[in-house]
C-alpha cells in the first residue's frame, strides 16, 4: 500500500488538480460516525490517512500540508483535496497490513477494519479474529483451506491463523478443560455463509472420530437436511430455509458417542407458492431429475416443468448443480442414516404426491363459486401414492363437515377456499415428512449408553431477511435474529463487564447497542407484536387489515414500531428497518388443516398416518395417541406458529446459556454471489449491525481470559520455583504472576478471579505445556532405563 502510494504521489506532486472539491455533503456523515479514533488527528501530521469519497468508499490518501483545522490531502489517483481535519480518519502503519486479529489494530475505526478485512480476502484469508469473536467473509469460490492436512495442522496448533478449525478447537479444549458444554453459534445475512461455516466446523469435530462410524453418519446428515430444507431464493442458491441446532456429544475420551438434531420453523409456504426465479425445495428438483426408471414408473413422475407447484417461478436449476447427482448423494446418505428402503421409497411417495396436489384443478359448478374437482391423473396418482379412496380424496378437496350443534353439516368449497385447503393439505405432508426425517435421523445419531453429558452444539439459523416484500416468514426469521443478538451482546458486553464490576476490578463502562426495546415490541404481553398477532388469528372476523390496524392503533408510540401504511408495519431491528406486509399473516399463524383433511389422512394406507400422528402431536403439544381427528384439526386449541415458535426460541436460549458461546459472524462482501469482490458499503453496514468493533474495543481494553483464585493456583502453582510461604489461592497466584514477570497491566486482581488481558494465558499455558511434557520425557525415560 504505502509503496504504491509513495511512488505515485512522488509524480503526483508535480500533476495534482490545483481545485479542492467541494466537500460539504461529506463532512456531514463523518459527524455521525462512531468508531474514530480521529480527534486531535489532523495537527499530528501523520503521513497517511483515510478519506472517504462520495460513493462512501474509504480511499487512503496522505496528508500534504495543515493549516488551522483543514489539510490539504492528496489521494491514489492524484487528486488533492482541501478538507477539514475531522474528515481524516487515521490509518494503520503498514507494518500492520493484513493482522489476523483486529485487535492489533493502533487504529481501530472503520476503514482501518475493511482495509484489514478486504487485504486478507483478496489473499484468500478469509477469517479474521475480532478479539473471541472469528469473522469469515464468503469468498464465494473453493479456498484451499480445508481438508485432513489443515485439520492436522490445527490440532496439533502448528498453524495459528484464524479459522473454523480453530475456533472448534477452542471448543474442544475448553469443554474438556471446564467441563463445561460449549456452543458455536453462527450468525449473519442470508448468503453469508453460515451453513457452510457449520458444516467446517462438523468437518472438524468429525475428525475427532467415533470408532463406530457415528461421525461419518453426522457428516451424511447434511446432504439430506440440505436437500429438504435448502432452496434457491434471490439471496442464495442453497438457502436454508429452516434453522438448525445440531448438538454433538463427546464420551470421556473425547470420542464422537452420538449427537441430536433440532430444527426450527420450516418455512411451509415455499411448496406452495415461491416467487419468481426462485425455487421450491431442492429433493423436488433432484427427486425429477434422478429418479432411475423403476421409481420414475412407480410414482408416475413427470419432469419438474410438468408440475404446477415446480412451474410458478420459472425456476428448475441452479447454476453449478446437477440435481440428479444430488439425488444419488442424497439417496447414499439416507442409507448411511439407516432409513430402510422401503421407507425411502415411501418418502419419494408422498413428495410426488405433493407435486401431484398442486395439479389438482376444480371447475366451478354453480354460480356461487362452489367447486368439484376434476378427475384427471393428478387425482388419480394422488390416491393411489397416499393409498386412499378417490372418492374420499375428492371430497376431502371439494367439502368441508362441520358440526353445527349435535348435526354435521356438509358445506361446498368456493374455489379460494378449495385451492386454500389443498395448499394446505400439500404444506402439512412436506411439513410431517421434514419432521419425520429429523427423528429418524435423530433414532440413528442416538447417543450411545456411555455418554458423558458433554457436548458441543452447532447453531444455523436463518440469517436476517429483508426482502423487497417481507411476510410472515420473514417476521418469525428476524425475530429469531434479534434474540441471538441479544445473546450476543449479554455474553460479549453485558456479562463481560458485569462481571469486571462484580468482581471489583479498576474499569470504565463500555456503551454498546442494546435491542432490548426491539425485543420488548415482539414479545410483551398483552400489547407486543406476538401478543396481538395470535390475538386476531383467534378472532373469527379477523383479517390482516384488522391485524395491521390493531398493530397502529397499540404500538404506534413504540420508538422501534412504525405504522404509517395500510396493510404493513416497519420494525426497526438491530440491522436495519424491515416492513413486512400482513397479507396471509393470520392464516400462516393460524396454520390450520381441517378436520376432512387429517381424517383423510390418518385413513391412508401409506405409512402417511405413522408420519402424521407423530406429527400432529408435537404440533399440538398433547400427548394423545390414536385419535388423529381430535388433534391440530380447525377446531382445536392448537399453538399459534408464533406462539410455538417463541417457545422454541427460548428453550434454544436456555440450551445455550448453559454452554459457553463461541461466536462467528459470516459476512457477506458482495450480493452478487460472486467472487473477489468486496463491497466496502455492504460490509461496513454488516460488521455495524452485529457490533464487532465493539466487541474488539471492549476486547482490547478489557480482560477476555479469566480464572478463579483457587483455578489459577492449582493449574500453575507446581511451576513456583521456591514453596511460598502463604498457602492460599491468592498467595500463591500472586507468586505465580512476580514470577512469570507478569506486567501489572496486563492482568487485574479481582475479590475472586484474575482477569488476564488477551495473550496472558497463552504465556502461562505454554510454559505450563512444555515443563509437563519435559516432566512426562524425563519420568518415561527414567521407566524405560528400569526397565
Ligand atoms: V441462508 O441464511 O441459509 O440463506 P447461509 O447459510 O449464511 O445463508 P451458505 O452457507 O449457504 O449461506 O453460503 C452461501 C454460499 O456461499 C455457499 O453455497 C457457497 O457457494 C458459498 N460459501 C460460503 N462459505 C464458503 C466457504 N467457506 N468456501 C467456499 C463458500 N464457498
Ligand atoms: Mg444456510
Amino acid at each position: 500500500k504505502n509503496v504504491s502510494l509513495e511512488s505515485r504521489h512522488s509524480r503526483g506532486d508535480e500533476e495534482v488538480d490545483p481545485t479542492p472539491l467541494p466537500l460539504s455533503s461529506i463532512s456531514k456523515s463523518f459527524l455521525e460516525r462512531r468508531w474514530n479514533d480521529t480527534t486531535p488527528y489532523a495537527s499530528k501530521m501523520k503521513l497517511q490517512s483515510w478519506f472517504q469519497l462520495p460513493n462512501g468508499n474509504w480511499e487512503l490518501g496522505k496528508i500534504i500540508s495543515t493549516s488551522g483545522t483543514e489539510s490539504v490531502i492528496s489521494l491514489p489517483d492524484w487528486k488533492v483535496l482541501k478538507v477539514k481535519g475531522e474528515c481524516l480518519v487515521p490509518a494503520n502503519p503498514d507494518i500492520l497490513d493484513g493482522v489476523d486479529d483486529l485487535m492489533q489494530l493502533s487504529y481501530l475505526n472503520e476503514p482501518s477494519v475493511l482495509y484489514n478485512l478486504q487485504h486478507r480476502y483478496n489473499q484468500d484469508m478469509i477469517y479474521t479474529k475480532a478479539g473471541p469473536i472469528l469473522v469469515a467473509v464468503n469468498p464465494f469460490k473453493k479456498v484451499s483451506l480445508y481438508g485432513n492436512d489443515y485439520i492436522q495442522a490445527y490440532r496439533r496448533k502448528t498453524i495459528e491463523s484464524p479459522h473454523v478449525y480453530a475456533i472448534t478447537d477452542t471448543a474442544i479444549r475448553e469443554m474438556i478443560r471446564d467441563e463445561v458444554n460449549q456452543s458455536i453459534i453462527i450468525s449473519g445475512e442470508s448468503g453469508a455463509g453460515k451453513t457452510e461455516t457449520a458444516k467446517i466446523a462438523m468437518q472438524y469435530l468429525a475428525a475427532l472420530g467415533g470408532g463406530t462410524g457415528i461421525e461419518y453418519e453426522i457428516l451424511k446428515t447434511n446432504p439430506i437436511l440440505e436437500a429438504f430444507g435448502n432452496a434457491k431464493t434471490s439471496r442464495n442458491d442453497n438457502s436454508s430455509r429452516f434453522g438448525k441446532l445440531i448438538e454433538i456429544h463427546f464420551s470421556e475420551t473425547g470420542k464422537i458417542s452420538g449427537a441430536n438434531i433440532q430444527t426450527f420453523l420450516l418455512e411451509k409456504s415455499r411448496v406452495v407458492q415461491c416467487n419468481e426465479g426462485e425455487r421450491s425445495y431442492h429433493i423436488f428438483y433432484q427427486l425429477c431429475a434422478g429418479a432411475p426408471p423403476s421409481l420414475r414408473e412407480k410414482l408416475n413422475l413427470r419432469n419438474a416443468e410438468d408440475y404446477k407447484y415446480l412451474q410458478q417461478s420459472n425456476c428448475y436449476l441452479v447454476s453449478g448443480v446437477n440435481d440428479a447427482e444430488e439425488f444419488s448423494i442424497v439417496m447414499e446418505a439416507l442409507d448411511v442414516v439407516h432409513i430402510s428402503k422401503e421407507d425411502q421409497e415411501n418418502v419419494f411417495a408422498m413428495l410426488a404426491a405433493v407435486l401431484w396436489l398442486g395439479n389438482i384443478s376444480f371447475t366451478v359448478i354453480d354460480n356461487e363459486n362452489h367447486v368439484q374437482v376434476v378427475e384427471d391423473e393428478a387425482l388419480f396418482s394422488i390416491a393411489k401414492l397416499i393409498g386412499c379412496d378417490i372418492g374420499d380424496l375428492k371430497l376431502t378437496l371439494s367439502n368441508r363437515n362441520m358440526k353445527v350443534g349435535n348435526d354435521n353439516i356438509v358445506q361446498k368449497l368456493k374455489l379460494s377456499q378449495a385451492i386454500d385447503a389443498r395448499d394446505a393439505l400439500a404444506k402439512s405432508i412436506y411439513a410431517c415428512l421434514f419432521d419425520w426425517l429429523v427423528e429418524q435421523i435423530n433414532k440413528s445419531l442416538a447417543v450411545g449408553k456411555r455418554r458423558t453429558g458433554r457436548s458441543i452444539s452447532i447453531l444455523d439459523i436463518y440469517g436476517f431477511e429483508s426482502f423487497d416484500r417481507n411476510s410472515f416468514e420473514q417476521f418469525c426469521i428476524n425475530y429469531a435474529n434479534e434474540r441471538l443478538q441479544q445473546h450476543f451482546n449479554r455474553h460479549l458486553f453485558k456479562l463481560e463487564q458485569e462481571e469486571y464490576i462484580k468482581d471489583g476490578i479498576d474499569w470504565a463502562k463500555v456503551e454498546f447497542e442494546d435491542n432490548q426495546d426491539c425485543l420488548n415490541l415482539f414479545e410483551k404481553k398483552p400489547l407486543g407484536l406476538l401478543s396481538l398477532l395470535d390475538e386476531e388469528s383467534t378472532f373469527p372476523n379477523g383479517t390482516d387489515l384488522t391485524f395491521a390496524n390493531k398493530l397502529k392503533q397499540h404500538l404506534n408510540s413504540n420508538s422501534c414500531f412504525k405504522g404509517e401504511r395500510a396493510k404493513a408495519f416497519t420494525v426497526c431491528h438491530y440491522a436495519g428497518e424491515v416492513t413486512y406486509d400482513t397479507t396471509g399473516f393470520l392464516e400462516k399463524n393460524r396454520d390450520l388443516l381441517h378436520l376432512d383433511s387429517i381424517q383423510l389422512l390418518s385413513s391412508c394406507r401409506c405409512h402417511l398416518p405413522q408420519i402424521f400422528g407423530s406429527f400432529m402431536l408435537t404440533q399440538s403439544e398433547k400427548p394423545v395417541v390414536g385419535h388423529l381427528h381430535k388433534l391440530g384439526g380447525a377446531d382445536s386449541q392448537k399453538l399459534s406458529v408464533a406462539t410455538k415458535f417463541k417457545g422454541q426460541l427460548f428453550q434454544l436460549m436456555q440450551r445455550l446459556e448453559s454452554t459457553t458461546p463461541h461466536f462467528i459472524r459470516c459476512i457477506k462482501p458482495n450480493n452478487l454471489q460472486s467472487p473477489g469482490l468486496y463491497e466496502q458499503g455492504l460490509v461496513l453496514q454488516q460488521l455495524k449491525c452485529c457490533g464487532v468493533l465493539e466487541v474488539v474495543r471492549i476486547s482490547r481494553s478489557g480482560f477476555p481470559n479469566r480464572m478463579s483464585h483457587q483455578k489459577f493456583a492449582r493449574r500453575y502453582g507446581f511451576l513456583l520455583f521456591e514453596n511460598v510461604a502463604s498457602q492460599d489461592p491468592l498467595g500463591v497466584s500472586v507468586a505465580i504472576l512476580q514470577q512469570f514477570n507478569i506486567s501489572s497491566d496486563m492482568y487485574q486482581v479481582g475479590y475472586t478471579k484474575l482477569f488476564f488481558r488477551t495473550g496472558q494465558i497463552g504465556v502461562l499455558e505454554d510454559t505450563r505445556n512444555r515443563t509437563l511434557n519435559g516432566t512426562l520425557r524425563i519420568q518415561s525415560c527414567f521407566r524405560g532405563h528400569q526397565a
